[in-house]
């Protein structure tokens, strides 16, 4: 079949929720991808930071390999020999107390939502159905009712009311605009470190310090969505270790699994995750024997194989190369580790069309909000792999 071929296939049949660029791939090794063409290409979006550890990383593959020919899923009826060894090993890491394992990030998310909620009337005291989490404009945190009911981008909501109440709204990066907003009922803040989708929105230095004092004195849980800026992704294991900060609740997902298997966690402690007692929360596939393994064998990878130092170092290099480039339709080139962006002018026309060109130069990624390109390749991508992005995203972005 020809790539057309394809691409007449999912238009005809699927849903059109999605405006990808043309390529159809079909191979994935590392930071390359290979389309049904053989034409290959450098991934610089990892499935937005869900193949931190590289396409179809061998060990990870392995694990996965081995663990099928044992058992896949027994649902949470009944114990299975990984899942206890997975929370020891993702604790042990993130220096959490306890564990919640989903699937998707928004479940994440959605299940931090209820967990903080119940604490809210169990422990801190809320009166029942009044609980509110406070989020900040320009959020992304899924694509659940609930939460789009929090989005701010019309896009997400439109057409999709009415929606979840116990939420307020406030602008990113502003503390003043946190201390006023809290209130007695306020459970919990929930905030990504970095906004991803917002086009790598860098927090202003010492917010998150005043962030963490705010919700430490107000007894409000800090939720950070590290969904997309956590394991290795910045340069650090989470994005909160460049705020000097511990959240109450971390969420983590995407490259949990190395890209293999969706795998989502919320991590916490008793305090939190303690108030959701049997029979209250679950899913089918949430803390399976497959997932559990592979998701082990993803996180070992990200320290033996020094992603994360790799992704603080290369990330360097590739931001410093990012901003020598010249042309005056450039508002700002901005990012941390290897999630990194440029953002063009209003005026600009637009960054799909760098996209595009970038696409025939073998190298792919993706526009967000029309004017700001997003480059984030796995982190175990090279200096020298760096310098070829760099040569060809110069030649396309100058201007
Ligand atoms: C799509 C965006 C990125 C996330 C954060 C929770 C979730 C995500 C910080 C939900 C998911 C994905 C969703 C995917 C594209 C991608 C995305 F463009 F949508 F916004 F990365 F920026 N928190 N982000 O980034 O996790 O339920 O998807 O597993 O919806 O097209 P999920």
């Amino acid at each position: 079949m020809l790539q057309t071929d394809y691409i007449k296939l999912e238009d005809k049949f699927g849903a059109r929720n999605y405006k990808p660029l043309d390529v159809v791939l079909e191979r994935g090794e590392g930071v390359w991808v290979w389309d049904v063409d053989g034409n290959k290409y450098m991934d610089c979006l990892s499935a937005y930071s869900a193949v931190n550890q590289g396409h179809c990383h061998p060990r990870i593959k392995a694990a996965m390999q081995n663990q099928m020919k044992k058992l896949t899923l027994t649902s949470r009826a009944f114990r299975n020999d990984q899942l206890g060894m997975f929370y020891e090993e993702l604790c042990a890491l993130t220096n959490s107390h306890k564990v919640l394992p989903m699937n998707s990030g928004a479940e994440a998310v959605e299940t931090a939502i209820k967990a903080v909620r119940k604490w809210g009337y169990m422990v801190k005291g809320v009166p029942e159905d009044r609980a509110e989490i406070i989020v900040c404009a320009d959020n992304f945190h899924g694509r659940t009712i609930t939460i789009v009911g929090f989005s701010t981008d019309p896009i997400s909501r439109r057409g999709f009311g009415p929606f979840t109440p116990g939420f307020k709204v406030i602008p990113f990066g502003d503390s003043k605009a946190l201390e006023n907003a809290i209130a007695p009922e306020t459970v919990a803040f929930l905030v990504e470190p970095i906004q991803g989708e917002a086009g790598v929105i860098i927090p202003p230095h010492g917010y998150f310090k005043k962030v963490r004092e705010l919700c430490t004195i107000n007894n409000v849980n800090l939720i950070l969505d590290e969904i997309q800026t956590g394991l290795g992704r910045t340069g650090k294991l989470l994005a909160e270790e460049h705020e000097d900060i511990e959240a109450d609740i971390t969420l983590i997902g995407k490259a949990l699994s190395g890209g293999f298997y969706p795998v989502s966690a919320v991590l916490s402690n008793t305090e939190v995750l303690g108030v959701l007692k049997p029979g209250e929360h679950g899913s089918t596939f949430g803390g399976n024997p497959l997932a559990c393994a592979v998701s082990r064998e993803a996180l070992k990878i990200l320290t033996e194989e020094n992603l994360i130092e790799n992704a603080a170092i290369i990330g360097k290099k590739f931001l410093s190369g990012l901003k020598k480039i010249k042309n005056n339709k450039i508002k700002e080139v901005r990012g941390r580790g290897l999630l990194l962006a440029v953002e063009f002018k209003l005026n600009a026309g637009g960054a799909r069309k760098y996209c595009e060109e970038l696409k025939e130069n073998g190298l792919l990624c993706k526009e967000t909000h029309d004017n700001i390109i997003r480059f984030a390749p796995p982190l175990v991508i090279t200096a020298e792999q760096v310098e070829w992005a760099l040569e060809r995203i110069s030649e396309a972005l100058s201007g």
